[in-house]
């Protein structure tokens, strides 16, 4: 028998890169995707040499358009996918609501929401015919709590939270299962991305504890998918 597949967003950084190497390790075969190509292609290359067989996807997950066409290019055979990790996602700015650019806003709620409605209803289709298969979620511990200039972002991962819970009841019927980490403060590319380059301000915000570290989830990860 073939080595399962795991389809993971947002594979060039942080996160998605730890967990896509923690699947490998684990004998997945993966698909990896995110916009930037130059990293996807190094990290592709880098699985070969650990012996995993990869396809990568490059495209904006915003788009529906690019991501239903990424999907449908494809080989057929990588499309039994067995793992979905939705991991693709930023917050974009910290500021009080009306201080905030409402551009941040569009990018986070068409990333972190529609994002992962975008990938999800194409994948899970065969899941279904398959009845099997494992969704697992990013979201954060800002889906749980507010904190001061979290509204944007703490809004789209508590929406997350409703959207688990509700997809898991959809797909159970089917063996499908569908869970979430909602991990604190990991030391990832995650506040560069927030505060735009700013590289002082990233680093602040790691200032007087010791963050998570991107192996970290995808210990958790692995722990899950393979119950
Ligand atoms: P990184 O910035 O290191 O990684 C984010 C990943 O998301 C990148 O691979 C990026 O790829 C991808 N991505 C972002 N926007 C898009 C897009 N429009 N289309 C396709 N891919 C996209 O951050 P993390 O690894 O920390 O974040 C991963 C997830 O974890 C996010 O959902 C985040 O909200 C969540 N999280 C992070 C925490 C933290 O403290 N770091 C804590 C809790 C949750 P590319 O730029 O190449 O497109
Ligand atoms: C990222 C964790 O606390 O910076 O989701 O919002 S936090």
């Amino acid at each position: 028998m073939k080595n399962p597949i795991a389809l993971v967003t947002g594979a060039t950084s942080g996160f998605g890169q730890a967990i896509a190497l923690r699947l490998a390790e684990g004998g997945y075969r993966l698909i990896i995707t995110g916009r930037r190509s130059d990293r996807l292609h190094a990290l592709s290359s880098h699985l070969i040499s650990m012996g995993c067989d990869n396809q990568l996807s490059c495209f904006d997950i915003r788009d529906r358009e690019a991501t239903t066409h990424a999907w449908n290019n494809l080989p057929e055979s990588w499309k039994e996918v067995d793992v979905l990790v939705n991991n693709a996602g930023l917050a974009a700015g910290r500021e009080p609501v009306e201080l905030a650019d409402p551009d941040d806003w569009d990018q986070m709620i068409d990333t972190n929401i529609r994002g992962i409605l975008n990938i999800s209803r194409l994948v899970i289709p065969g899941m279904k015919d398959r009845k099997r298969g494992t969704i697992i979620h990013i979201g954060s511990i800002a889906g749980r709590e507010g904190y001061p200039g979290g509204n944007g972002y703490s809004a789209t991962k508590f929406a997350l939270e409703a959207l688990t819970r509700s997809m898991r009841i959809d797909v159970l019927p089917f063996g499908i299962r569908v869970g979430q980490i909602a991990p604190g403060a990991a030391d990832t590319e995650f506040s560069t991305v927030r505060f735009k380059g700013d590289q002082a301000r990233a680093a602040a915000v790691y200032q007087g504890f010791e963050p998570l570290h991107a192996a970290d989830i995808a210990a958790v990860l692995w722990f899950m998918v393979s119950r």
